[in-house]
């Protein structure tokens, strides 16, 4: 009876270890995209600012550039990214399946996407808080969500927006038609050609809409905010070697802006580190010690690689959403903690 009970402690043990064994060794995304040499990243391609198609074929926006921090950290090469456009309810499927590595399409992070029993996705940290809005035209005289009762309503399959559009009239006893398309694009088309009084979506998609219209100034994007749209990338769930990468790669983004460190003078700190044994938090950010790249499967130096190819997070906020960009967005929330905002960096430590 011991001899069975010891064989059976002994097995359960061995059981044990080859488990940890197998999650230790089971191969990672990241090896993948690394023997690939190239990064497929999940965008829409339709929203100025964001994620959008020129007519040279370049992709250009605070999304793209996300891609191109990872390529750039995770293969070298800002420009190694074959990036795939995708509709909302496409996004989670193409992510789930490995037709693309990771998603960079504002989307935002919530419980039931960041969860194995809803769309199992683990999300990055934050790159934009949004909320939803909703624009209507301005010769209509509405102003709040309470003069839409019984309108149609213009909205995105497939979205956190169709489900707060509904909350939030269900909470104010409202009632509304929706009239549901699968991309940005038939919405605005939709909303253009009068098929709805209104259209709701991110108040950043609305912004960059209006930027397209012949005449922005007849819209209105109310100043109700519907709800919190925090967007992020994400990558798929339960690979956390991949998800420490990404992870790790927007925050040093965010941090970066918080070292005050950019593409002009990155070089200068790069000399002034390494000539500065006593700048240790900075030596160990920009890889001179501490090997914090290893870490997460990167090489050290991987910050001078993203700085390089992007610039910091505030650097790539101004290029797409900033004041003198087709889409200027007042920053906000987006600011660095430093300056106001919410953004912050854990200690790259
Ligand atoms: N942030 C929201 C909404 C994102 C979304 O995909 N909105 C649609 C509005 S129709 C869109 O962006 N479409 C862009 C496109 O059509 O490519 C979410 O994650 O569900």
């Amino acid at each position: 009876m011991k001899r069975q009970l010891a064989i059976g402690i002994m097995s359960l043990a061995l059981l044990g270890t080859g488990c940890a064994q197998l999650e230790s060794s089971k191969s990672s995304r990241l090896e993948l995209i690394q023997k690939r040499g190239e990064l497929i990243c999940g965008v829409s391609g339709k929203i100025p600012g964001f994620s959008f198609l020129k007519s040279d074929g370049s992709y250009q926006g605070l999304d793209v550039d996300v891609c191109k921090a990872v390529a750039a950290a995770m293969v070298g090469d800002p420009n190694k990214v074959q990036y795939r456009p995708l509709t909302a309810p496409e996004r989670f499927t193409a992510l789930k399946t490995g037709e693309i590595d990771i998603l960079s399409r504002n989307t935002t992070f919530n419980l039931s996407r960041d969860s194995i029993g809803g769309n199992g996705v683990t999300f990055a940290p934050v790159i934009f808080h949004d909320g939803q809005g909703i624009m209507i035209k301005k010769e209509q005289e509405i102003s709040r969500i309470e003069d839409l009762n019984k309108a149609t309503i213009c909205v995105g399959s497939g979205t956190t927006t169709e489900q707060n559009l509904n909350d939030a009239f269900q909470e104010r006893d409202l009632s509304y038609t929706p009239i549901k398309y699968q991309d940005l694009n038939q919405v605005v088309a939709g909303y253009l050609q009068g098929r709805c009084k209104a259209m709701t979506s991110d108040r950043s998609q609305l912004a960059a809409a209006r930027s397209g219209f012949k005449n922005p100034k007849k819209h209105i994007i109310l100043d109700q905010i519907l709800s919190k749209e925090p967007l992020a990338p994400a990558s798929i769930g339960g690979d956390q070697r991949m998800s420490d990468a990404v992870r790790w790669v927007i925050y040093s983004l965010i941090a970066a802006e918080e070292f005050n460190i950019n593409k002009q003078n990155l070089d200068e700190k790069i000399i002034f580190a390494n000539s500065n044994p006593n700048q240790t938090s900075l030596r160990r950010f920009l890889g001179i010690d501490g090997g914090l790249g290893e870490k997460i499967g990167l090489e050290n130096d991987f910050v001078v690689r993203i700085i390089k190819s992007t610039g910091n997070y505030g650097e790539i906020y101004n290029r797409h959403l900033g004041p003198n960009s087709s889409v200027p967005i007042p920053r906000g929330l987006n600011q660095s903690y430093k300056n106001g905002g919410i953004l912050i960096s854990p200690p790259l430590k």
